[in-house]
């Protein structure tokens, strides 16, 4: 088996995540953050993984999360919230710890305002799960591990 290092993956949800479920069912549905984390942390364990979960209304709490994963995870998936749209340092914590990264949007945002068309964080995503509600993540996860784990995987 390919030599990956820690069977850990890091789970950040940005700003405004943690009301998910409260409001706005018709956008986001009514599963709640902690669906959201139980769902990742099952699909992980599915394939051998353990997750650790952050979610914060603080950039740079984000950032030193993504910073803290360099050195005991080997992917992130992440839901940047708003920041999204607006991040140049979140795209650039992402890109520095140069782990593989699997972007999710709950919301079809391709669908939505267009200020939320363009993502800072795209380009340096290896997978992208957009508009699948919160089974989403689990799909992100699937595709994040089956990449972690591809023999040709640089
Ligand atoms: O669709 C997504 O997952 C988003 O990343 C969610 C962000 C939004 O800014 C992005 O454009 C798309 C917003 C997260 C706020 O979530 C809430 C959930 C329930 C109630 C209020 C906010």
């Amino acid at each position: 088996m390919t030599d990956i290092g820690t069977r850990r993956l890091l789970l950040v949800n940005g700003p405004n995540l943690n009301l998910l479920g409260t409001r706005e069912p018709e956008i986001y549905g009514t599963e709640t953050l902690a669906d959201v984390e139980r769902t990742v942390a099952e699909a992980a364990a599915g394939h051998g993984f353990e997750v650790r979960a952050v979610q914060s209304n603080h950039e740079g709490v984000l950032i030193d999360a993504i910073h803290d994963a360099r050195t005991d995870c080997s992917g992130i998936v992440i839901n940047p919230g708003g920041l999204t749209h607006t991040s140049v340092v979140l795209r650039d914590a992402l890109s520095g710890v140069a782990l593989p990264v699997a972007e999710v949007h709950i919301s079809d945002v391709r669908a939505r305002e267009s200020f939320r068309h363009h993502s800072y964080v795209a380009d340096v995503a290896s997978v992208h799960v957009v508009g699948a509600g919160v089974p989403g993540y689990a799909q992100a996860v699937t595709a994040l591990i089956e990449l972690i784990l591809s023999p040709t995987r640089c």
